[in-house]
């Protein structure tokens, strides 16, 4: 076995933490440690908790954490922040909520800011959460941004999904209905201490219940539960509905093992052959001296880059 490899299924913390940084930099060699990997990876149960920005989706973590911990779960914790220019800002005020774990070796806190790959994103994400997995964490809680398609593929990962909002957000909740209803399994109003808490409740619910559906036979109708994180109150909750929508998908016929249903490996594979494929073609074509070249001509105004594009990639792959 590879030795970082076997580094990671033994729980060394510094070679997690050094492999998760290389596939946050997408380096090119961690493909071959990932593929050692995944056959010790399936046994965690994965939570993805996202939101917008400020809603409390940290602190939340931090409280669970210490709720978890009480019972006698390991968790990893992986902070996806594809919105902040380096990996300070957000990120940084995350691992700071956080702080009070990070002499805890129960808990393995992470952040990713994958930018610049195109497409990388849910990749790495992806591949950090079977780090974790493999190193033998219980619980794996993926904290997104929940704003755009990225961060919804990136909760796709996720066994039960937490949509946080706050009071108030009102049409902000409109927004929600447009692609983030389908992917929650459970929704937390947080600092329920403020106003309008009730109002968000019903409008959610109102929501909710309009699929009515969906929900028949028995399929998973998503609770909402009023949260005050920051004074620990209706975390435990939380908890408990999460144990249920775990109970729930362990008796549906997907099982737990719907992380490795046919549908979505379907879906890893086909995100996966696409990295590959611009990973390879890009090296291909734009390591060429053809590139250059091409470059050179468009500069001195003998060449466009439509024609150029077309000629690099046609021949680049040898397509005619
Ligand atoms: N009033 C009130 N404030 C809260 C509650 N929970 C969290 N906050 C505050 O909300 C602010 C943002 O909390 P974070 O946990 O950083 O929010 P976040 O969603 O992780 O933010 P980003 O990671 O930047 O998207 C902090 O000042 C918290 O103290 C709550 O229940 N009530
Ligand atoms: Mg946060």
């Amino acid at each position: 076995m590879n030795p970082i490899a076997e580094k990671v299924v033994s729980g060394d913390i510094r070679a997690v933490a050094r492999l998760i940084r290389d596939i946050d930099d997408g380096m090119p060699g961690v493909r071959d440690i990932l593929k050692e990997l995944y056959p010790h990876t399936g046994k965690a149960y994965v939570i993805g908790i996202t939101g917008a920005p400020g809603v409390g989706k940290s602190t939340l973590v931090d409280q669970m954490l210490c709720h978890m911990r009480e019972t006698g779960h390991t968790v990893g914790v992986l902070a996806v922040d594809p919105t902040s220019p380096f990996s300070g800002g957000a990120i940084l005020g995350d691992r700071v909520r956080m702080q009070r774990h990070s002499l805890d070796e129960g808990v393995f806190i992470r952040s990713l800011a994958t930018r610049g790959h195109f497409g990388g994103l849910t990749q790495s994400t992806r591949s950090a959460i079977d780090v974790l997995d493999a190193m033998g964490k219980d619980v794996i809680i993926v904290e997104t941004v929940g704003v755009g398609q990225d961060e919804v593929d990136v909760v796709k990962s996720a066994h039960s999904t937490v949509i946080v909002v706050i009071p108030g957000m009102g049409d902000d909740i409109q927004a929600i209905k447009a692609g983030i209803l389908e992917i929650g399994d459970i929704f937390v109003i947080n600092k329920a201490d403020r106003e309008g808490t009730d109002k968000t409740l019903s409008d959610l619910r109102l929501m909710i219940e309009m699929d009515q559906k969906k929900y028949e036979g028995g399929r998973w109708k998503p609770p909402i539960l009023k949260i005050q994180a920051v004074f620990d109150k209706g975390v435990t909750d939380l908890l408990d509905e999460i144990e249920k929508h775990k109970n729930y998908l362990l008796e549906s016929l997907e099982g737990l093992q719907f992380r490795k249903s046919k549908a979505r490996v379907r879906e890893e594979l086909t995100g996966m052959v696409k990295q590959r494929l611009i990973d390879l073609a890009l090296e291909k074509i734009i390591d060429s001296g053809a590139f250059d070249t091409a470059v050179d001509a468009i500069v001195a105004g003998e060449s466009d880059p439509y024609n150029a594009c077309d000629n690099l990639v046609l021949s680049g792959l040898q397509i005619s």
